[in-house]
């Protein structure tokens, strides 16, 4: 018998990347996907192309809705639920606190329960994608032991999924496993993240169809790695006897300048940074009058959190994994490959 694994969030950059190693390793992989007045499926069409109604389903869904919840859980009966769905950009939650409390901390609660009360008898395992976020201004390296202080109303309602979730585990003996990452990145990262925005406006300025970029905080700190590294390890949690909770980062942090930096280097442009605050801008080193980059206060945050690197010792040790795609080859990468999307 094929195993079964249920994903909430697989329209999205790690669901997506989920689904497709999933489908390798021999699973059936159902996906919810939420209703849209456009389609939302574009990262998982050449799944659904290639293995549509064999071993890759899709079902209509949300996991602020308890009823649709409980339903597909008893209906799928999976070995395995990964729940990445979540109103997941942290500027956004703070204009939308309440609906990303109800998706981001009371949608791991719906899924949890549906799996406490099935009505038929199975084990299912349950993964939640908690995140650096909750760690807030604590100091680093953050490890599973760090202190919690959520500084947005993203990281707060991360913390809820994340208690819950061990609560649950010790409670009712599910099994119930955190994934702690921290930022991840790579070729499906959603245009809004940083990483993205910089990456594909580079590829538009190489290409003449963009001038400049505006960002906001350039000196926050991010442990930045690659987001199928790790999916590889939310895949390994889910196989080890035990639920456990592991923090997956790469050990490296570098600001927001230093990713902007080696976006532009591939296109083989040195960027100088000149001013402060607001009046910061990054330009041409061979001629300063080229200005590639300026800063708006519309970017910045009601509360920052400034500097996030992660020690994964516990993953290193427990599920032999570590991160494999070097920072720089990632960024590289993402900018080849915008480039390569605009030309077609
Ligand atoms: P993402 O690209 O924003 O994807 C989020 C997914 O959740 C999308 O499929 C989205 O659907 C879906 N979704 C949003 N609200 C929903 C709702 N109410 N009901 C059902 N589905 C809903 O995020 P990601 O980068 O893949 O991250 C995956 C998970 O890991 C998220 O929970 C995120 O908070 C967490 N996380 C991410 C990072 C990171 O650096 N990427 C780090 C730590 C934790 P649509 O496509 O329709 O919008
Ligand atoms: O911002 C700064 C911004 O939005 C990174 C999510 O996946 O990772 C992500 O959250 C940094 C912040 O990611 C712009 O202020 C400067 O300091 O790419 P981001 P994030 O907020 O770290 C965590 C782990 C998650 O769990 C989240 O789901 O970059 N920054 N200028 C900017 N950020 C954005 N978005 N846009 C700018 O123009």
């Amino acid at each position: 018998m094929k195993k079964k694994a249920l994903i909430f969030g697989v329209t999205g950059q790690d669901g997506s990347l989920l689904a497709r190693l999933l489908i390798k390793k021999n699973y059936v992989v159902h996906g919810i996907k939420r209703r849209s007045s456009s389609f939302n499926t574009s990262r998982i069409d050449d799944i659904y192309q290639k293995y549509g109604d064999k071993s890759f389903f899709l079902h209509y869904g949300d996991v602020t809705d308890s009823l649709n919840i409980y339903s597909l859980v008893e209906k799928i009966l999976p070995d395995e639920i990964y729940n990445l769905a979540a109103q997941s950009h942290v500027k956004v939650s703070f204009e939308t606190p309440e609906y990303t409390a109800n998706a981001d901390a009371l949608g791991p609660l719906r899924i949890l329960e549906a799996i406490k009360n099935l009505k038929k008898r199975k084990k299912i395992k349950f993964y939640q994608a908690s995140t650096s976020e909750m760690f807030g201004n604590s100091s680093p390296p953050q490890t599973e032991n760090t202190k919690l202080e959520p500084e947005s109303p993203y990281g707060t309602a991360k913390v809820f999924g994340y208690w819950i979730t061990r609560n649950y585990r010790n409670a009712y003996n599910l099994f119930a496993s955190n994934g702690i990452l921290f930022n991840h990145e790579g070729i499906y990262r959603g245009e809004t993240f940083v990483s993205k925005k910089i990456t594909s406006a580079v590829a538009k300025i190489y290409l003449k169809k963009q001038k400049h970029i505006t960002l906001g905080n350039l000196n926050a700190k991010r442990d930045w790695g690659d987001a199928q590294d790790y999916v590889d390890a939310m895949y390994l949690m889910m196989q080890q006897k035990k639920p456990d909770d592991f923090v997956i980062s790469t050990g490296q942090s570098y600001t927001v300048k230093k990713f902007v930096e080696l976006a532009f280097k591939a296109i083989n442009i040195k960027i100088r940074w000149q001013g402060k605050g607001l009046s910061e801008i990054g330009c041409d080193a061979q001629n300063p009058k080229r200005i590639y980059v300026k800063v708006s206060s519309k970017y910045f945050r009601p509360n920052e959190v400034n500097f996030l690197k992660g020690s994964s010792s516990k993953a290193k040790k427990l599920l032999g994994w570590k991160p494999k795609k070097k920072f720089h080859v990632m960024v590289e990468e993402m900018v080849k490959y915008d480039i390569k999307q605009l030309k077609l």
